[in-house]
């Protein structure tokens, strides 16, 4: 069976639980003791050498990173190409969002919610943090003021990527309500197949 490996509380690991869940492809989640440090060492560390949470392993292929996770989930186990597709100018638009999700994302929503969790590992004030939540979903807020989702006009693996973090901020004491676009696009989420919380649970 397939394996994720990740820490319940990774944001990163509840992106891939999200698409697995949305294919409906069965899998197994072996917990790593993050606050005891188990992903920075072995065996976690030959899953990942950067030690970082989630690592995935189907079959004898393994790969680490969220959003290399989706990429090979996405092309594997959705024959229909709709979550990646496969030409040209719809493959970027979705790397395009995935980058944002990785850099824009991860720097201010993403941190967010991890300072809650990981007060020690993340330094950045909270003032600094908000900003750069303002900032990203300023422009997504905009982005979002004609369209549905993020890359093209059904949901993508970049709906998936940016919705995991940015679903947290509210109960992480960010309030997304201000943004009436983000919040159409998360409730519209929400709604999706398959989508479920970071408990594994479906959406009421
Ligand atoms: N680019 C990586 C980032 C992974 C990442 O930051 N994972 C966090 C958990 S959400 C982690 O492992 N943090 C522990 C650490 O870096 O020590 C991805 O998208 O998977």
């Amino acid at each position: 069976m397939l394996r994720v490996h990740s820490t319940m509380p990774s944001i990163n690991g509840y992106k891939v639980r999200i698409l697995l869940s949305m294919l409906n492809v069965p899998f197994e989640r072996v917990d790593i003791d993050m606050y005891g440090g188990e992903h920075k060492r072995e065996p976690f560390l030959s899953l990942n050498p950067f030690g970082q949470m989630p690592a995935m392993q189907d079959g004898g292929f393994t790969i680490a990173d969220s959003h290399a996770c989706l990429v090979y989930l996405a092309r594997k186990y959705d024959p229909a190409n709709r979550w990646l597709p496969n030409d040209a100018e719809g493959e970027a638009k979705v790397a395009e969002w995935l980058s944002k999700s990785a850099n824009e994302v991860h720097q201010g929503p993403w941190m967010k919610r991890a300072k809650i969790r990981r007060p020690d590992a993340i330094k950045l004030p909270d003032e600094e943090i908000d900003a750069r939540c303002d900032h990203v979903l300023g422009i997504m807020d905009g982005h979002l003021r004609e369209r549905d989702w993020l890359a093209l006009d059904h949901p993508t693996i970049a709906d998936v990527s940016c919705f995991a973090p940015i679903s947290l901020l509210k109960i992480s004491g960010y309030d997304t309500d201000k943004w009436d676009n983000v919040t159409r696009w998360l409730d519209g989420f929400r709604t999706l197949p398959g989508a479920i919380d970071p408990d594994g649970k479906p959406f009421a």
